[in-house]
């Protein structure tokens, strides 16, 4: 585990933002140093104060990290709810002399005008993301995603600074198992869930926002994501620390839905490009050529771990479960030059594993309260069955 964190530390490096943070802020931390190769990035000069919402997440907090590994110029604030979802301890070890951390709600207004005013871009992923809780509990979702990003568009319009949308290829709907078709900047929106249709929805406020306003701003949707610091509720991290605490994976339906994924490092390489040298107005889509069924994909991991194919149980469905998504992300590798890099999924996956062997004190508090949420989404389901059968006879 790296560096603890250490409150003691406090420090906040940009004086203007001072106010706005101990105003508004129920906790300033800034974190400890790391290592940082200066001069491998290319920044623009209008943009060394950038705003990242969601940056206790999986991928905010990655993207913070591989930013300030890169640069030593860019100072990051980070805007986070500090959710289930959000762990702060996924900032440790970063140079709190480029970092602040604001515990805020995206949804405040008056927050988020302070912060944008001062800052030169936002990288906006603060979302609820988990679809399996979007279907039981979607007030949240449509709160944080559709009326989450309005707030931020109102302030970055009135900042005029630059934005960018991180968005998903949920937006897309599903494909067709067996098919060779992929997901374009041209598809059509079929959104099939809660989550998806709230992150469809802030999509479409965002383009509004270019067109009718002339705000700065582009989009991305990527694929899954997979890599560190990525919460125990989603597939690979629920599968592999059910294993090391000794529960039975779980796979849904047949496990023949198929998901594209992608390292969480080649997420946010692609971007800072767009955010570097991305056409404003235009959306681009992310991905790696990673398309692997779920039942795939657990194998390798009981592999890993040296267990049998077959041990895993095979639970209901997820409503409306999407069965195959794919993205074509040419338009990016040829306007932006853009390339993954951790184009060996194995390496990655076995990497992965090690990392939450090795990161236990990270996840083991909101494991139990996974897998208890888990049960009451199970039992909510069952109860919700046995009403449908009782009012059908
Ligand atoms: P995550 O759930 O791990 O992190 C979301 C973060 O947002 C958390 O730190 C949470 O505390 C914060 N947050 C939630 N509501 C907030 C609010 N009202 N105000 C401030 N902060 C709030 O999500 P993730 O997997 O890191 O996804 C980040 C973004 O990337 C999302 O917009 C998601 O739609 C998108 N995305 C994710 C994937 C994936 O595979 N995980 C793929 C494509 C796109
Ligand atoms: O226990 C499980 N068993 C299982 O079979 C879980 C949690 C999931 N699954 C299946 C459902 C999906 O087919 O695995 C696949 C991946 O599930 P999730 O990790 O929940 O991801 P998904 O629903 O594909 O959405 C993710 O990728 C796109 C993120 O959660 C979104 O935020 C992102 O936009």
């Amino acid at each position: 585990m790296e560096e603890r964190f250490d409150d003691s530390r406090y420090h906040c490096v940009d004086p203007e933002f001072q106010d706005a943070i101990t105003r508004y802020s129920a906790e300033v931390r800034a974190v400890g140093r790391a290592d940082h190769r200066a001069g491998q990035l290319k920044v623009e000069r209008s943009m060394r104060n950038i705003v990242v919402t969601g940056g206790a997440g999986f991928i905010g907090s990655n993207f913070v990290r591989w930013v300030m590994e890169r640069d030593d110029s860019v100072l990051i604030t980070v805007l986070d709810a500090l959710t289930h979802a959000g762990n702060i301890h996924s900032l440790d070890g970063l140079d709190g002399e480029r970092l602040n951390f604001v515990h805020g709600d995206i949804c405040d207004g008056n927050l988020v005008r302070e912060l944008l005013a001062s800052a030169d871009a936002c990288v906006h992923f603060a979302a609820q993301t988990h679809n399996d809780l979007s279907i039981a509990s979607p007030d949240e979702f449509v709160r944080t995603n559709v009326e989450g990003t309005f707030a931020l568009l109102e302030a970055v319009r009135e900042a005029g600074i630059r934005f960018h949308h991180v968005s998903t290829d949920e937006v897309f709907g599903e494909l067709p198992l067996d098919s060779s078709e992929r997901f374009t900047e041209e598809s059509p929106y079929r959104p099939s869930s809660p989550y998806s249709s709230t992150k469809a929805s802030a999509d479409m406020l965002v383009r509004a926002w270019v067109r009718t306003y002339g705000i700065r701003a582009t989009i991305s949707n990527c694929s899954n994501n997979y890599g560190p610091y990525q919460h125990v509720e989603k597939f690979i991290p629920r599968q592999i620390t059910n294993i090391l605490t000794g529960r039975r994976p779980q796979l849904y339906g047949d496990g023949r839905n198929v998901r594209d994924w992608i390292h969480v490092d080649d997420h946010s390489s692609a971007v800072w490009a767009i955010l570097q040298e991305g056409e404003i107005g235009e959306t681009y889509l992310i991905g790696a050529e990673g398309e692997r069924s779920n039942i795939e994909i657990l194998q390798m991991i009981l592999a890993e771990f040296g267990l049998p194919r077959d041990a895993f149980d095979i639970v209901a469905d997820r409503p409306g479960h999407d069965k195959r998504y794919a993205v074509d992300a040419s338009k990016i590798m040829q306007t932006l030059g853009w390339r993954p890099t951790h184009t060996d999924f194995e390496a990655g996956l076995r990497e992965t594993i090690a990392w939450y062997r090795d990161n236990i004190d990270w996840w083991k508090e909101e494991k139990e309260e996974a897998e208890q949420r888990y049960r009451s989404l199970a039992n909510d389901r069952r109860r919700n069955r046995e009403q449908d059968c009782w009012h059908r006879t």
